[in-house]
């Protein structure tokens, strides 16, 4: 039988052609191009030339043919029926070629094996000795081959192999028989041996012969012929190892080390396949490298085993193959991105990786927290929501992509799981107040904090402590930190203070709200724009609470004319700029803004940052706060960095995390500032969509090393510009963005107030603080009054007219009653009698007067104990917002009269009256309250005004215990409404149980000297504190002391009363107001039980200002107690703790020297001043620091001052526990009769 192979030159196969009678030796022919092997897809190179002859086994009588054949040393096997007569040995594999060398060794093994005894008689089948079973190559190495062969079938009984081989062609072939073996036989023979020994593989040394037959072969046993080589040189060395690089998904670069000792040109075959070298798999590629020893494949499927063999080839010889495997890349997905994250849940998205498309794949989602086994979890979806997480961890995921048996590289995220809210609040011990909200009066309550020294044991104690610190303005309120030496509790113990703020925030009332936030914008603290809830998850934008934040600066067209502005902050048009970032940052947002707005070289911390302390503690509950600040001018050129004010926002998070506080940024801001890192640009082509009113700049950054300025726009395609050269410092940074600020806003850059903003956060799905119904519901209530105002003054007279004229008249004719000035000589009965008479005249034309609109307007306002206050606090900031436009020049016209020409007291008396007459506010509409309460039992017994005029000292009473402050002295009128007060304080009395023990505190001194400021600031309380005008009369502020307290203060409430300044040297005026402020002054010192003297030792006036407050302590006879007495000095900076006792010892001396100048005094048989006041000669006098730390409106208020005062409250509250105390409000009611009648 012979075989022809016309070679047909289709590059897939080769055509066999059987010839069933001839057989014939083996011969195979070398003719086949070697060097066009090298795969090239469509248009494969073609092998040329023809194998004439071949051979394949027969066996007589089996229907089949089996065509073995070797390709690329994998056996392949190809049945044939016997009739067949043409075979075509195919491969499937578009441009795989057979080579020569391949191709000879299939035909000569084949033929080998098929040489079997009984071939001569293929014919006839029953005699045929079946021949050997396929023939395995189990090792070749560059000298030998082991070849094994399965045992003939149905032959019994020994039998012996010839095994030949041959180098090249058949012509010098060797053969080997074997002894019979029932199992396969193995011998290892040197392809080019000369001489052949067999060893036995356990070890026994056989004979070493020459021969190529062995005889006593023992069955069941593998032998290993070991071959020397006589002709060594004629081996074609192999390559060294081969090895990889630059493995991409489809491509890769493999190199080989050079074959040793081998010289001249030389090329290399490499072939390589998916997979294994398993039978039957077809070769992906095969390529013929000449004289190079590195090759570059291309188009290779992702995430696949491949292996390459690479061989020498040396003149058409074939070395040995040497063989490396290698997978090729797996993309890894893109653009990992948290979607939402909550505290046990986090939902995480992504896209496919490069070329994925069509490819079937998984992804693999690892989850790794600390001290936390690794968890993975496998999805098909490019989104997964991964639940049962631990709240308030950080968690680092990575997510790859999967094959079947094969992983990208990972990408990853860390992403923090909210805190479980509330748990972060009761660890706070703030979860009591979430529902039932915490109150200012409830903050301000004289408590343990206050009696003695306490320290911060547990977070517990932070919110308290932070309040206490914020409500006497201590800029370093957020500095809480418990004292603990051990470092674990340390590390729970720690909370970061933007949690604590926002904590705080949730849990106030909006009154709270109110008061905290215009005590962190005095500190210069950020406040809180947009407030996240993370257990509602709701964003509210704090309108309310920024409402009553008050600022005075400087813009450059008032600057010239060295004047300033007092704006409402939450109503003046000013262009905002925010700051945000995408992804992490090293560098601090928070510092580089306090650095971009702070006036000096040492930078305020405005905005809380991770420098600071406690700021590198992970935020739980405040990720996607929004602050907000404002850079406002002073009108100093060498000061301002800005010459027109601006509103900062700072959104604390990621964008892509909060991408509603950032949409409202976009839309509101006049620019936003990004920081960000390159890689990371990609985010904002999603953005395509986005509404974006705000200039775009980035400050983008590579790996947090330089950062660089980058205008951008989104739409109608991303796009940026650099506007600066890379900066490679956080200050250069600072100074290439305070130049990129006013270059953004340009000419006319977009202002809008905040309160207009409000409907931009409302279509941006924030929820706005004052849209709840008691808060909007009164809002038109309060317009209704304020609509109606034209001019404040006439407003007054018609609207609230039974404080005016009458009320002034009625008040002189009481005064003179119980004083006598104008008696003369006048029989006092007749005298008085018939100031009685002119009295009931004008009293019946004041109860005649009718209750007017606006005070029936403000009943209706007040009618509701729900939105009282927030009717009050709506018409209060109203009348504010009026009467600063009618009062700012008189005012600014008095402050300059006043610093100017002192001396002109006539003139700044006359604007003095002019600003009283123009003033409007809260207290004048609480005066008609009184004036109208006291003619009220002349109405109708059941008239429903009567009735609403009778529950006003109730509400009243009410409003003194929420916190509001109490008009004690009518300053117009220099007289008290007696009834009124008396009537407001017995329903407090009541409203407490008839538990009213109190004890008083009040403050006496230089008008203007900071005596409101001093209380405010020391018992947080609100008394006005006003730029020019001072204080007319007193006001009363009620602080509940906490029941803890209570018995070591023997009392239940502290009051406060804040009189009008001493004005020493006034004009003597006939209807004796010029003596209104002693009088104030006598009566609250009678009623103290601590009293403040504010002087100013650097004031020319201080003698005449001593001998006034003396006269206000002498005034009054029988008071029964001398108060307890600390001098307060206001305008001096800090002074040495010896300096201070220096001025103690002067303040005694000059007292007892005008005590001895004084006739009146001495007539009274005072001799010294411890004779009226007690006080402590080493300590009662104390300095106040300067109230600012620096220049307003940028400068913080000062610490030092807060401190100070803070002492001086601690030292009057001890002072309290000691002095005996003058009873409850019963008592305290018809002292304040007592005393001022009889002043
Ligand atoms: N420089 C300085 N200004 C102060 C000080 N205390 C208060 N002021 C300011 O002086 C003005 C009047 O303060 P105020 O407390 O109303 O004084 P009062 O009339 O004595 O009650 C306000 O603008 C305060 O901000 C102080 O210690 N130093
Ligand atoms: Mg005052």
């Amino acid at each position: 039988m012979t075989i022809v192979m016309p070679f047909r030159g289709t590059v897939k196969g080769l055509q066999s052609v059987f010839n069933k009678k001839e057989s014939s030796g083996v011969s195979a022919d070398s003719k086949y191009k070697t060097d066009e092997g090298k795969r090239s897809g469509t248009a494969p190179s073609k092998p040329s030339g023809t194998l004439k002859k071949n051979y394949v086994q027969s066996i007589g009588g089996n229907p089949d043919f089996k065509l073995s054949y070797l390709k690329f040393q994998v056996p392949k096997h190809i049945e044939v029926m016997h009739t067949q007569k043409l075979i075509n040995v195919c491969d499937k594999a578009e441009g795989n070629s057979f080579y020569r060398s391949t191709q000879m060794q299939i035909c000569s093994l084949n033929a080998t094996i098929s040489r079997g005894k009984e071939r001569r008689n293929s014919a006839q089948s029953e005699t045929v000795v079946p021949p050997p079973g396929k023939i395995e190559f189990q090792s070749v190495t560059t000298d030998s081959v082991i070849l094994s062969w399965g045992v003939p079938k149905g032959l019994k009984g020994p039998k012996i192999f010839r095994v030949m081989w041959s180098k090249g062609g058949w012509s010098n072939a060797r053969k080997l028989e074997a002894v019979p073996s029932p199992r396969h036989p193995t011998a290892k023979v040197h392809l080019d041996a000369t001489a052949v020994s067999l060893k036995r593989s356990q070890g026994k040394e056989m004979q070493a012969i020459r021969t190529e037959e062995y005889s006593d072969l023992e069955p069941e046993t593998e032998y290993i012929t070991n071959v020397k080589s006589s002709e060594p040189n004629t081996v074609v060395p192999p390559p060294g190892k081969i090895t990889f690089s630059s493995v991409d998904i489809n491509s890769l670069v493999l190199s080989w080390e050079l074959p040793k000792g081998l010289k001249g040109p030389k090329n290399f075959i490499v072939k390589w396949t998916k997979g294994e070298w398993i039978h039957g798999r077809e070769l992906e590629g095969y390529s013929v490298v000449k004289d190079a020893h590195q090759f570059e494949i291309n188009d290779l499927e992702l995430g696949q085993r491949y292996i390459f063999s690479v061989a020498t080839d040396k003149d058409g010889n074939l070395s040995e193959w040497v063989e490396n495997f290698v997978f090729t890349a797996v993309p890894a997905p893109r653009l990992l991105t948290k979607t939402h994250s909550e505290a046990s849940a986090v939902t995480l998205k992504w896209t496919k990786g490069e070329n994925m498309e069509g490819i079937k794949h998984q992804f693999i989602i690892t989850l790794k927290s600390p001290g936390k086994e690794r968890v993975a979890i496998q999805t098909k979806e490019c989104f997964k929501t991964i639940s049962n997480l631990e709240p308030g961890t950080e968690y680092t995921i990575e997510v790859s992509t999967m094959l079947i048996d094969r992983c990208s590289e990972p990408v990853s995220t860390t992403i923090l799981t909210e805190a479980c809210f509330r748990k972060v609040l009761s660890k706070m011990g703030l979860e009591d107040y979430y529902d039932d909200k915490l109150t200012l009066s409830t903050v301000l309550e004289i408590n343990q904090i206050d009696t003695s020294e306490s320290k911060l044991e547990s977070p517990k104690s932070y919110p308290e402590a932070f309040l206490r610190k914020l409500m006497m303005l201590n800029a370093n309120a957020r500095s809480v930190k418990c004292v603990s030496k051990d470092v674990d509790t340390d590390k729970q113990n720690t909370i970061n203070p933007l949690d604590l703020i926002t904590a705080l925030f949730l849990c106030s009332d909006g009154f709270l709200q109110q008061d905290m936030v215009v005590k962190m914008a005095l500190c210069q603290f950020a406040v809180p724009l947009l407030m996240p809830n993370h257990d509602t998850r709701e964003i509210t934008m704090m309108l309310w609470a920024m409402r009553e934040i008050v600022r005075t600066f400087s813009p450059s067209k008032l600057a010239f004319r060295n004047l300033s502005c007092e704006e409402r902050i939450v109503l003046t048009d000013i262009p905002l700029l925010s700051f945000v970032r995408l992804g992490r940052t090293s560098l601090s947002k928070s510092q580089v803004l306090n650095k971009l707005l702070s006036n000096t070289k040492e930078c305020y911390d405005i905005f809380y940052n991770r420098n600071m302390e406690g700021g590198d503690v992970p935020r739980k509950i405040s990720e996607g706060l929004v602050e907000m600040t404002w850079y406002l001018p002073c009108g100093k050129k060498n000061t301002d960095k800005f010459t027109e004010p601006l509103a900062v926002a700072n959104l604390r998070g990621d964008i892509r995390d909060f991408d509603k506080q950032f949409s409202f940024l976009c839309q509101t801001s006049a620019a936003v500032y990004i920081f960000c890192d390159e890689s990371e640009m990609d985010y904002f082509k999603d953005l395509e969509g986005m509404v974006v009113e705000a200039r775009l700049l980035l400050i983008s950054s590579i790996q947090g090393k330089s950062f660089t300025l980058k205008t951008m726009t989104i739409k109608p395609s991303l796009k940026t510009t650099t506007v600066s050269q890379r900066k490679n410092t956080e200050s250069e940074l600072v100074k290439a963005l305070q130049e990129s600020v006013p270059k953004m806003l340009g000419n006319c850059p977009v202002k809008v107030s905040l309160a207009n903003l409000a409907d931009t956060a409302r279509r941006c799905d924030i929820l706005v603080d004052e849209d709840i119904d008691e808060c909007q519901g009164v809002r038109k209530n309060a317009d209704n009054i304020i609509q109606h105002i034209a001019n404040t003054s006439m407003f007054k007279e018609k609207q609230l007219p039974s404080q005016g004229h009458i009320w002034k008249q009625l008040s002189l004719l009481e005064t003179e009653y119980w004083r006598l000035r104008n008696a003369g000589n006048e029989n006092i009965e007749d005298y008085r009698k018939s100031l009685k008479i002119t009295e009931k005249d004008l009293k019946t034309h004041q109860q005649r007067l009718e209750i007017r609109a606006a005070m029936l307007r403000f009943f209706h306002g007040v009618a509701s104990e729900v939105q009282r206050y927030y009717f009050l606090k709506w018409l209060e900031m109203d009348l504010d917002n009026l009467s600063r436009n009618e009062l700012s020049d008189l005012k600014d016209r008095y402050k300059e009269l006043r610093e100017k020409c002192p001396e002109d007291t006539e003139k700044i008396a006359e604007i003095d009256q002019k600003i009283s007459a123009r003033s409007l506010r809260l207290e004048h509409f609480f005066r008609e309250c009184g004036q109208l309460f006291q003619c009220a039992n002349h109405l109708p017994e059941f008239s429903s005004q009567r009735k609403t005029l009778e529950q006003l000292p109730e509400l009243c009473a009410q409003m003194l215990l929420d916190g509001f402050p109490l008009e004690l002295v009518d300053g117009d009128a220099a007289n008290i409404p007696l009834k009124w007060i008396t009537e407001v304080l017995r329903e407090l009395h009541k409203s407490m149980h008839s538990k009213s023990k109190l004890k008083v505190i009040t403050i006496i001194g230089a008008e203007n000297s900071g005596k409101s400021t001093l209380l405010n600031t020391m018992f947080g309380v609100r008394f006005a504190v006003s730029k020019g005008t001072c204080t007319r009369g007193a006001f009363i502020h009620l602080i509940n002391v906490n029941e803890h307290v209570r018995r070591k203060l023997e009392c239940d409430c502290i009051m406060i009363i804040d009189t009008e300044g001493l004005k020493p040297n006034q004009i003597v005026q006939d209807d004796h107001s010029d003596e209104r402020d002693i009088e104030v002054a006598s009566l609250a010192v009678a009623l103290s039980d601590a009293t403040i003297v504010s002087v100013s030792s650097d004031n020319s006036k201080e003698k005449d200002l001593l001998e006034m407050v003396l006269h206000a302590f002498t005034r009054l006879k029988n008071v029964g107690k001398k108060p307890l007495c600390h001098f307060v000095d206001t305008n001096m900076s800090e002074s040495p703790a010896v300096e201070r006792k220096k001025r103690g010892k002067e303040l005694v001396k000059q007292l007892n020297e005008v005590i001895r100048k004084d006739t009146r005094m001495r007539k009274a048989k005072i001799t010294k001043c411890s004779d009226v006041m007690e006080f402590d000669r080493d300590t009662f006098s104390w300095y106040m620091p300067p109230v600012w730390n620096g220049t307003p409106p940028m400068a913080p208020f000062s610490v030092d001052y807060s401190e100070t005062a803070h002492a001086l409250k601690k030292r009057l509250i001890g002072d309290l526990k000691k002095c005996q105390g003058r009873g409850d409000l019963m008592q305290f009611i018809s002292d304040v009769d007592r005393f001022w009648k009889g002043l």
